[in-house]
């Protein structure tokens, strides 16, 4: 088939997933088109059946507000005729699947389009009742609309109320990338003793994130065990948690290690991860941990609780309840047979129901079931 692509090529988990799913296809032997503002951040060399078509936005003095929208839709349509493609996979109702929708009228080619919800545009965007009929009728108008968990599906359905199903089709990574690696050396590299466990999280340090109930847990753990805290990843809470750190008397013990593009050698020096968001459609960043051998404590929100199975692959707590969190942590880190216990279904399981494989057959289908009509 010939798949067109747009998403956001930026380091977020939206653009890692449209990513991963397109060198996937490519490795299938579909011929994959990326219509986007740049070339995305995990294909920086050549690979074979992907082509990048890039959207430039003109910035004339005439118009306001340069029109990416527009521009981008444009770009579609002349990928559409050129390529003849036969799907459009947008990621974003807001604005991808209404680019999508527009480049198909432009083209006036009844190519089919899959659009993929990954939450923010509609947690955040749902809100808004300005753009709230945009993002219904991008769902509508697309063929298929898939979202990234249940929970998500669920969300939109209360907030956009489409007229459309939605199908939950979860998210995966590439398991060449994050593969379990005992790594003492990094370890010692970041002058982490041997005897001391690390616990570790990674994100856009966006307030959602509550990266203070980390340190609060953090402080709670340290009191009982010999432990450091990883911090992976910037954004805007990033200052006032350091300052939070201070405070709570525990900056010694805490590394923040800024953005970085190789997270799988921070996992991999991990015993335990954390992720207490007050909000989260999936949580990639749990499915990265897990498949470097990662056990993870995560909250009961949105899409985490359908990643972590609760005492089975993971542990869950309430939002903010950082005293339980802190309870499972030291449990985890202090009973062995617990841990392995833990740890072993969790290998079964994300093999069992993230695989790449296995997610890129389902998106696979659905391009399928499109284009035999
Ligand atoms: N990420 C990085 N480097 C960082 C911070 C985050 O590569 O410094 C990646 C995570 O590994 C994950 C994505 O793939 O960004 C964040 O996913 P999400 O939080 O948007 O789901």
């Amino acid at each position: 088939m010939k798949i067109g692509i747009t998403c956001y090529p930026t380091m977020g988990g939206s653009g890692i997933i449209a990513t991963e799913l397109g060198i996937q296809m490519a490795e299938r032997g579909h011929d994959v088109h990326f219509i986007t503002s740049n070339t995305p951040f995990r294909i920086q060399f050549h690979r074979p059946n992907i082509t990048i078509h890039q959207v430039d936005v003109n910035q004339y003095a005439v118009f306001q507000y340069p029109p990416y929208d527009i521009t981008l839709a444009t770009k579609i349509a002349e990928v559409i005729n050129d390529y003849d493609l036969d799907v459009l996979h947008m990621h974003y109702a807001v604005p991808h699947a209404i680019c999508g929708i527009l480049g198909r009228q432009i083209a006036r080619k009844d190519v089919k389009i899959v659009t993929t919800l990954h939450g923010t545009d509609i947690t955040v965007l749902g809100y808004d009742s300005t753009l709230r009929s945009a993002i219904r009728f991008g769902i509508e108008e697309s063929d298929i609309v898939t979202s990234v968990s249940d929970a998500l599906t669920d969300d939109t359905m209360s907030l956009i109320a489409p007229k459309k199903d939605l199908r939950t089709v979860y998210n995966f990574i590439n398991e060449k990338d994050f593969v379990p690696n005992n790594n003492q050396a990094l370890k010692q590299s970041y002058g982490i003793p041997e005897d001391y466990k690390v616990i570790s999280h990674v994100s856009n340090f966006r307030k959602v994130k509550r990266i203070q109930d980390i340190l609060y847990t953090f402080k709670r753990v340290r009191e009982q065990i010999k432990v450091k805290l990883l911090l992976i990843g910037d954004g805007p809470e990033l200052s006032k948690m350091r300052r939070l750190a201070v405070k709570l008397n525990i900056s010694d013990d805490v590394m923040f290690v800024g953005k970085q593009e190789q997270v799988a050698n921070f996992y991999q020096m991990s015993d335990l991860f954390l992720l207490l968001s007050e909000k989260e459609s999936f949580g990639l960043v749990l499915l990265e941990a897990m498949n470097c051998g990662v056990v993870c404590i995560g909250t009961r929100a949105g899409g985490i609780g359908e990643v972590i199975r609760h005492e089975e692959t993971g542990l869950l707590v309430e939002v903010g309840d950082t005293e339980q969190a802190a309870a499972y942590a030291q449990r985890l880190l202090t009973d062995d047979d617990y841990y392995h216990q833990l740890q072993q279904n969790m290998m079964a399981d994300i093999q069992n129901r993230f695989s790449s494989r296995s997610i890129t057959d389902q998106y696979e289908a659905i391009y399928q079931e499109l284009v035999n009509g």
